[in-house]
This record gives C-alpha cells, sequence and structure tokens, in this order.
C-alpha cells in the first residue's frame, strides 16, 4: 500500500493533466493573449478560479451485523482485540496518521483525526471518505494505526470487514514493520520498504471482484511486490473476514477462512524482513495510483466498516 517510486511516475501524469484542466478550465488565457498588449496585471484576474464543492450529506451507517464469537484457530489463543464496541475510538490501541500530501501513492483525500471521518457506530468502526474542501484537497478520510501501541510478531490476525464499492475506492487491512521510520522534514522519505510492508487486504473498486494479499521489501516492492489475489463476486457487498497466518516460515492469507496465497521465507533468502514486530494499518485512500482516479459516478459520503481486529497467537 505504502509506496514511493514506481508511483511517483502516475503523480506526476495527475500533477500534469490537472495543470492542463486548470488552463483549460479559466477559458481566458486566449482571451488574455489577445487583447493584451502587454504583459501586464490583467492575468492574475483571469485565473481566479472558484470551486463549487457539494455540502456533505448526512451520515448514515449500516446496522450490526450478526456477531461472530471469538474463536482461536486450532493451537492458538486469542492475545489482542478491539471489538469497536464502545463510543469512542479506544486511543490505547489506534492513533491517527494526517495529511493530504498523497501518501506516496498520488492519494485523493486528506487525512484527518475527525470523527466526521472515522467514529464508532453499531459496533463498528466506521471509515467515512468524504467529498469536501479540506486544506488543499477535495475528499477527506481516516487512517489509523496501531503503531507504539499494538504490535506484534506472528500470529493469525484477522480483521472483519466491509469494503465500498466505486471506482478509485482504496480500502485497506495491512502492516507496517515497527521499525518505520518517516523523514517529516520531507514525509514521502522513509526507510521503507527496508521496514517491510504486510498487506493482508487491499480492494481496488475498478476491480469489484478481486481481494489482493502482498508483501513489500528491499528488492520486492510497490510493483514488484510479492502477491496473490483472489476472486470472489461481490466483495463489498458484505462483510468478510480478512486474515494472515504469520510465523518464522512464511505468511500465508485467507479469506473466509479459506487460504488463498503464501509466501515462504526462503523466496527473498536474506531480505525477508519479517521477523520483528508489526503495527497495524485501516485506512480508507480514495484516488492514486493503483486503484486510478476516482469515478465521476461515484456517490459520496462512501463508509468502509470494520466489525473488529483480533490477534491470535501460538498457544506456548
Ligand atoms: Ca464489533
Amino acid at each position: 500500500m505504502s509506496n514511493t517510486n514506481y508511483r511517483r511516475g502516475a503523480l506526476a501524469l495527475l500533477i500534469a493533466l490537472a495543470l492542463v484542466a486548470t488552463a483549460c478550465g479559466s477559458g481566458s488565457s486566449d482571451d488574455v493573449a489577445a487583447d493584451s498588449s502587454t504583459t501586464t496585471t490583467t492575468v492574475a484576474a483571469t485565473t481566479t478560479t472558484t470551486t463549487t464543492v457539494p455540502p456533505t450529506t448526512t451520515t448514515t451507517t449500516i446496522a450490526t451485523p450478526e456477531a461472530i464469537p471469538i474463536e482461536p484457530p486450532e493451537g492458538y489463543e486469542l492475545v489482542w482485540n478491539d471489538e469497536f464496541d464502545g463510543d469512542t475510538i479506544d486511543l490505547d490501541n489506534w492513533t491517527y496518521d494526517i495529511g493530504g500530501w498523497g501518501w506516496g501513492n498520488g492519494e485523493a483525500q486528506y487525512y484527518t483525526d475527525r470523527p466526521e471521518n472515522a467514529r464508532l457506530q453499531n459496533g463498528l468502526l466506521v471509515i467515512e471518505g468524504r467529498f469536501e474542501r479540506f486544506e488543499d484537497n477535495y475528499y477527506t478520510s481516516a487512517r489509523l494505526k496501531t503503531e507504539d501501541l499494538q504490535e506484534f510478531q506472528y500470529g493469525y490476525f484477522e480483521a472483519r470487514i466491509k469494503v465500498p464499492e466505486g471506482k478509485g475506492m482504496w480500502p485497506a487491512f495491512w502492516m507496517l514493520g515497527s521499525s518505520f521510520e518517516r523523514n517529516e522534514a520531507n514525509p514521502i522519505e522513509a526507510n521503507w520498504p527496508q521496514s517491510g510492508e504486510i498487506d493482508i487486504m487491499e480492494y481496488v473498486g475498478r476491480e469489484p471482484d478481486l481481494i489482493y494479499g502482498t508483501l513489500h521489501g528491499p528488492g520486492y516492492a510497490g510493483a514488484t511486490g510479492l502477491g496473490q489475489r483472489t476472486k470472489f463476486k461481490d466483495v463489498a457487498t458484505d462483510f468478510h473476514i480478512y486474515a494472515i497466518e504469520w510465523d518464522y516460515d512464511g505468511i500465508r492469507w485467507f479469506f473466509d477462512g479459506e487460504q488463498y496465497g503464501e509466501k515462504s521465507r526462503d523466496i527473498v533468502g536474506d531480505r525477508w524482513v519479517f521477523d520483528q514486530p508489526f503495527f497495524f494499518i485501516l485506512n480508507l485512500a480514495l484516488g492514486g495510483t493503483f486503484p486510478g482516479p476516482i469515478g465521476l459516478d461515484v456517490e459520496f459520503p462512501k463508509y468502509m466498516y470494520v466489525d473488529y481486529v483480533r490477534v491470535y497467537q501460538q498457544v506456548s
């Protein structure tokens, strides 16, 4: 999910397209050239843009889905979970990534920590993608993480999630290595992918029947990540359980309890970086190089619902 290099080309393309759109949208550059015999101040006036963003609608959410009891896999026990049953997000478990710089992927949203974008309702974590002007962005959403709060090495990790459909939607349940560090002065710079990334689930609305599970590390990041995907019709119409089983030997991916992929440490030799604690990230990105542009027919707000996150580890 997190990435820098291979997506920069597309980001540059998006910026170029935006510049072209701005130039065309002003509808005045020709007029300026024709009417002005000098290059004086008329340009500033004609390039003023007005942007109308429709008001956001009142939020709605779905009812609590039928409960699934906590049931550790054979040989495992529950070591941590968040069922999202309270009134407010538990800040002993979660913190926020905040900002609108594209997150290395040309993403369109500004991530906030406002309840408009992330809250608990009906026993669910609700992440809401909104079409609204915020700072320099035209969309908002949320990205929650357990960094420095809940980090785990090895185990069986699962979340029950209902993803939103629609072109440009990019919900994800994933992990970064606890050694991950971002350069605050230049956030695109980080020690990724050396720090490692485990994508338990990625979903892009333009491929509505596909679920992606991927590893990123040194020499196998971004477009060359070690991935697999599984096909399931109408993924976005219901809750599903997305999980991995991770041990010293490798990582295996599950969709509703069925294994659909496996990556063993042997395939990358000493470039395997999955022997340290990792933290969780839950987010709904909007647009960007992996999902592509947000569809013109997409109706906001969009919701990603998470019923729980559960961590099991082997009984010692
Ligand atoms: Ca719940």
